[in-house]
């Protein structure tokens, strides 16, 4: 069988669409396959009211292209979903991408042919292609959890999740409304759908932090700086550790008097943001330090939320920063809308859903529609719902039965060939994806373009220095208070699923670092055949 493509390309989100311009420009022939019908991922299902960047918009954008940079105009500190998926849809069609993407197709299976050294990629269209690579680029929440709670399929009104909504606008308008989950995604939409819904029911397992996003148009004048110096500030971005280019204050939390702390905490909570957690550099070090900015929220809260049975019920009591920080815009303030309900099931678990609504706590709750904001199968999730085979014909699910094993989470032993961009074991979800996205593709297009050049056909990481990484991940995520809480991050979302910190915790820096080294030596710690 003859080869079709250079590279299979998984997935027309940032990272797909980036890679295939990145392949083109140096001469490669790839083909994206891509399940939606249109570009941009994450920003293409993810449409629930409310939905927006939680990276502010001038950094959580492509930096690749200056003459991008220049023309496209954000309008918020933090963008919606649809100014992002229109983002997304101008670099397409900027760069010309459609013509490579084949829409509306996922990948089905892709099974390592050792014999020609050839990735045979079969989609659930039918087609059948061969491709010298495969690269994933899948997303890292990109498969829906919807929980196994009994009776599910029993609610006569509608459903929605969350990760999954529909293409047309949903109107609550009248309706009552039922909402299991208070993540990030909860935590965006119910102050929408509260404003529209008749009675919004909130079913809470865990309470959550979550900070002020204190979005606003943006000013002109400050947007005019950002265009005149956006490679200073990518720069600066590059060297901290989420690749966000906020101030972390070097202090210890604990060390610095109350009053200091306090202003420290205030200052940042009225500027917004994910950049709370860099109040002090020992948030997520130190468990007293943590103590002192949960108190600080949780006092937050206090003040906001006039029910005291409420308040105390929305109060998170776990490490924060532990779970993915929210940022958010009036969700405490919702709960004192007389038309909202919160319901705390920390204790007990939803019994079932029933017809009319559900059933927790002995109780019956009736609603017209149920939204699900109960997340994503995170990081692996997607990768494992294609079967990928390498070597031997062994399933990748197989070898990741105890937990994700990567090299440089980037590519896998026993998968020659495979590279999985921002895949588990890489820094991804706790970093501003789109630069994230941006060094693996730049590492993958240069990795193909030295293999080409060196009349190298195959590359695959070598078992010592793929355990000697895992290692790495491992003692990173040791030294954080992160590693410590059954979040996504761990995989105790998903019952069944090993317990194992996924991302690179290093830092971005550490991690590029680690990147450049292995290629400044010659691809250390891979093979090349
Ligand atoms: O999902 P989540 P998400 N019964 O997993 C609850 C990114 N993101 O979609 O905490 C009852 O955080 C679950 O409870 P618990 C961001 O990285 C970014 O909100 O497991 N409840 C939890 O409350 C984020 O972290 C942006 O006890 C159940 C909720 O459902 C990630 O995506 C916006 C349950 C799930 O929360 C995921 O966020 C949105 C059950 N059986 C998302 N099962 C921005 O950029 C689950 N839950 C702003």
């Amino acid at each position: 069988m003859s080869v079709d493509f250079d590279a299979v390309i998984v997935g027309a989100g940032f990272g797909g669409m980036y890679m295939l311009h990145r392949l083109r420009d140096k001469g490669f022939t790839a083909r994206v396959f891509e399940a939606g019908s249109g570009v941009g991922g994450t920003w293409y299902w993810n449409r629930y009211p409310g939905a927006r960047c939680d990276v502010e918009s001038v950094q959580y954008s492509y930096q690749f292209s200056p003459e991008l940079e220049q023309e496209w105009e954000w309008t918020e500190r933090y963008a919606t979903q649809p100014e992002i998926l229109r983002y997304a849809n101008h670099v397409a069609d900027r760069f010309d991408l459609r013509r490579d993407i084949r829409f509306e197709t996922r990948i089905a299976a892709a099974v390592f042919d050792e014999t020609a050294n050839l990735w045979r990629v079969e989609t659930d269209k039918g087609d059948k292609v061969a491709a010298r690579f495969v690269i994933t680029a899948m997303g890292c929440l990109s498969s829906p959890n919807t929980p196994k709670i009994p009776g599910l399929a029993d609610f006569k009104g509608p459903t929605y999740h969350t990760g999954n909504w529909p293409h047309k606008d949903v109107d609550f308008t009248a309706k009552t409304v039922g909402v299991i989950g208070t993540g990030s995604s909860a935590i965006q939409s119910i102050p929408i759908m509260a404003r529209q819904a008749k009675h919004l029911t909130v079913f809470q397992r865990t309470a959550n932090y979550t900070v002020p996003a204190h979005n606003k148009p943006l000013d002109p004048e400050y947007v005019r700086q950002v265009k005149a110096s956006y490679r200073e500030m990518r720069q600066r971005a590059r060297t901290k550790p989420a690749g966000i280019d906020f101030t972390i204050n070097p202090a210890s939390a604990i060390a610095t008097p109350e009053e200091e702390r306090r202003r420290e905490f205030e200052a940042r909570w009225t500027y917004g943001g994910l950049g709370f957690m860099a109040s002090f550099s020992d948030l997520l070090l130190s468990d007293e330090s943590n103590k002192t900015a949960a108190d600080f929220v949780r006092s937050k809260i206090r003040d906001v939320v006039k029910d005291p049975t409420t308040a105390e019920a929305l109060m998170p009591k776990n490490i924060i920063g532990c779970k993915r920080l929210c940022v958010d815009t009036g969700y405490w303030e919702t709960f004192n809308r007389p038309n909202v309900t919160l319901v705390d099931i920390s204790d007990e678990p939803i019994e079932r859903v029933t017809a009319s609504g559900l059933r927790a706590k002995g109780k019956d709750y009736r609603f017209d529609c149920l939204v699900l904001a109960t997340g994503f199968d995170a990081m692996t999730g997607a990768l494992l719902k294609v079967d990928i085979r390498g070597r031997g014909g062994v399933a990748l699910k197989d070898k990741w039965s105890e937990g994700p094993k990567s090299y440089l989470g980037l590519t896998v032993v026993g998968f020659p060939n495979l590279f999985t961009i921002t895949g588990p074991g890489s820094p991804s979800v706790l970093t501003n994806m789109l630069p994230s996205i941006e060094q693996h593709v730049d590492f993958i297009a240069d990795c193909l373009e030295t293999l080409r050049s060196k009349g190298v056909s195959v590359i695959e990481p070598v078992e010592e220095a793929q355990e000697a990484w895992v290692g790495q991940v491992g003692n990173a995520a040791n030294i954080t208070l992160r590693s410590t809480c059954s979040s996504w991050y761990v995989g105790a979302n998903i019952p069944g699923k090993p317990r194992v910190f996924m991302p690179y915790i290093g830092g971005l820096p550490a991690y590029i670092a680690a990147c450049e080294t292995v290629v400044n030596n010659d691809y250390e710690g891979f093979a090349l055949a």
